[in-house]
């Protein structure tokens, strides 16, 4: 279809060629199918792809030479020279590794890997006592799930910008919506949503829609992307009627789901206002469609607004009904229930169909949903919202207020608090920068009006893209990070599995410029750039923080309690309290391990020879492990993470007698 080269040149006057106009023509008279073909992989979106595979076949690996893209400009101003810090931290989703990623920026650095539904030996998550009470477990003691889908990490807010206490992501696999500690950067609990599949969106509130006191994260919301049918027999399995999507509220400090609200069509992401009023999900099954067909059949879908006040005085009010196991109220936000504006607790903004992501813009004033299968993103005001909701605005499409054309495969806004948005075009392989007033001045009537200001490509098939601080009210426009889905040529081949490309963007002048590239392993979606200062994190644990912490090394040693054994252990390097213990073959051993170690960085690992335990123990930190010493004879447990010259000698024996 295009070539890189065209696109570059393309890139130069915005929205000049005639080839988008030609696209604009297109798309709007495409039907679903020949579009999604170009969704579904990159191979007919992009000749790079088909160039790439060509080359494949002809045996050259490395075709076409990644030095033939445009160069990063401007390098050299944002190095981080060896021995500094970085400005900014990027918390970013790791998608179906399960896991959260902490990379600094401009670095590009990875930093940490924050394991949330995966099982990681390195820290030990799912293998210890701890981490397992976290992430739950069947009634034999092994884990419920062992893996997950991460897409969504926000933070939480206080007066409109983070205040660095926690973090959440969600589980699209398997329906979880997991927090995470601001201080020691880890996950402190997992949450169930009752009856949701395709656990997609989340987002914070920023302040109470009714209490002007709390001005500060409550509430997480969490949107559900695929229909459940809420009924067992066999005859409604294919009743598309007997199915549901739920949009949830769980509670920011307590983690217990709050409410559900019932919806027409589905909820995908997630977007919160500044006032703490409304909360928005796009949704792009209104059809409540089971089949792809389905789904694609209407020409519109909208952006569905929750009016948070509303809802929580119809769950005190007693509104509510509950759907099978579960305790959690649920109320009607379905059309046919909410046609009075005066009372409705939802309101359907129509968008064009099959849209994806909404973002809030950081003066508070706009939701902007991208437009996926169109070429455009939707400017709503976050007031004419609000009108509606009291009565004083006819259609909810009234509350559009602007609708640019931007380019191909609009997924994801970011915004650089000077009214500028920034939106990922999937099948361009661009970031496009628009004026949010220029669009609304156009969509006013105002021909002359070009809301595009800029594009660069990016490399290649952007899906989200998130600018430092952009989520909030103090977003400085400085960074803008492009999360690529494809990286083709970018590193190294190392087979067919390849890494993704995060590039990173200089936004702080008219001109978008690329500053570098730098990798991911599979797959980020979503990711927030928090500014430094923002976190303050604890390099130390507390000892008291752990009830059956081994405080002293003269409370080390062996308890019997019938066939139940618990071996109290503490470290200090290079040495394990006790150099050897017994138990009977048959035992369920209970290990407590605390580290007495001080100094920042000294960890210790635990490993235990073939009975696969493997876990670490940071400084002041306990952690326990249970097993059964099936197999009899002597195992060397022993320090995994270097700590001292003589962390080879960090060893000592288990005996377990027959
Ligand atoms: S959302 S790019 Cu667009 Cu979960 Cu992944
Ligand atoms: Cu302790 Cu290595
Ligand atoms: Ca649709």
């Amino acid at each position: 279809m295009k070539s890189r080269q065209e696109s570059t040149i393309e890139a130069q006057p915005p929205q000049s060629s005639a080839r988008r106009s030609f696209l604009g023509t297109a798309v709007a008279g495409i039907a679903g199918a020949g579009l999604t073909a170009a969704l579904a992989g990159c191979g007919e979106a992009s000749s790079d792809a088909q160039s790439a595979s060509q080359a494949r076949k002809s045996g050259d690996a490395r075709a076409p030479d990644a030095r033939a893209a445009p160069a990063a400009e401007g390098k050299a101003q944002f190095e981080v020279p060896p021995g500094q810090l970085d400005d900014y931290y990027i918390l970013s989703s790791g998608g179906h590794s399960g896991e959260v990623r902490v990379f600094g920026l401009p670095s590009g650095r990875t930093i940490k890997r924050i394991p949330v539904f995966n099982v990681d030996p390195m820290v030990g998550w799912g293998i210890t006592n701890e981490s397992k009470a976290i992430l739950g477990c069947k009634p034999d003691g092994s884990l419920k799930y062992r893996t997950g889908d991460t897409h969504h990490v926000h933070g939480s807010y206080t007066d409109g910008t983070y205040d660095g206490r926690y973090f959440w992501v969600n589980d699209k696999l398997n329906g979880r919506m997991a927090r995470i500690r601001g201080d020691y950067m880890e996950c402190d609990h997992i949450t169930d949503i009752p009856n949701v599949q395709g656990f997609h969106g989340i987002f914070p509130d920023k302040r109470d829609p009714v209490d002007p006191a709390v001005n500060r994260t409550t509430r997480v919301f969490c949107g559900a992307e695929f229909h459940i049918p809420f009924s067992a027999k066999a005859a409604d399995v294919n009743d598309a009627s007997k199915y549901a999507c739920l949009f949830t509220c769980v509670d920011a400090d307590t983690m217990q789901v709050r409410w559900q609200v019932k919806v027409d069509g589905n909820m995908d992401l997630c977007a919160t206002s500044y006032d703490g009023k409304l909360a928005a999900c796009n949704q792009y099954n209104s059809e409540n469609g089971l089949t792809f067909q389905e789904m694609m059949s209407l020409e519109r879908d909208a952006c569905v607004f929750f009016d948070i006040a509303r809802i929580e005085a119809a769950v005190k009010a007693g509104k509510a009904f509950t759907l099978g196991d579960s305790k959690v109220p649920v109320v009607d936000g379905t059309k046919a229930a909410n046609s009075d504006p005066k009372t409705a607790l939802t309101c359907y903004v129509p968008v064009p169909k099959n849209p994806h992501g909404v973002n809030v813009s950081p003066d508070g004033k706009y939701f902007v949903c991208s437009g996926k299968l169109s070429p455009t993103a939707t400017v709503v005001a976050h007031e004419l919202v609000l009108k509606w909701f009291a009565g004083e605005l006819k259609d909810p499409r009234d509350a559009v207020v602007g609708e640019p054309e931007i380019g191909l495969g609009p997924l994801h806004t970011a915004f650089d608090g000077r009214g500028n948005a920034y939106t990922t075009l999937f099948l361009d392989s661009q970031i496009v920068k628009w004026s949010i007033d220029k669009a609304i001045a156009q969509f006013k009537g105002d021909k002359s009006v070009q809301p595009v200001l800029d594009r660069i490509d990016v490399h290649y098939q952007p899906g989200h893209g998130y600018s430092s601080m952009g989520e909030t009210k103090e977003a400085d426009g400085k960074f803008y990070n492009s999360g690529n889905k494809f990286s083709k040529d970018r590193f190294l081949p190392v087979g067919p599995l390849h890494v993704e490309t995060e590039q990173l963007i200089d936004i702080g002048g008219d001109r978008m410029r690329l500053i570098h590239d730098h990798t991911a392993y599979p797959e980020p979606h979503d990711a927030i750039i928090v500014r430094r200062d923002v976190l303050k994190t604890k390099q130390i644990y507390d000892m008291a923080d752990f009830p059956h912490a081994v405080k002293a090394f003269d409370q080390s040693g062996v308890v019997r309690d019938g066939r139940k054994v618990t071996v109290r252990l503490a470290s200090v390097a290079p040495m394990y309290s006790l150099p050897h213990f017994t138990v009977k073959q048959g035992d369920e051993v209970t290990i407590i391990l605390t580290n007495h170690d001080k100094v920042e960085d000294l960890t210790h690992g635990f490993g235990l020879s073939h009975y696969d335990v493997n876990f670490i123990v940071n400084p002041q930190q306990t952690a326990s492990v249970t097993f059964k010493a099936d197999k009899p004879g002597v195992y060397w447990y022993y320090c995994t993470h270097f700590c001292h010259a003589l962390h080879l000698e960090m060893r000592g024996r288990m005996i377990v007698e027959a």
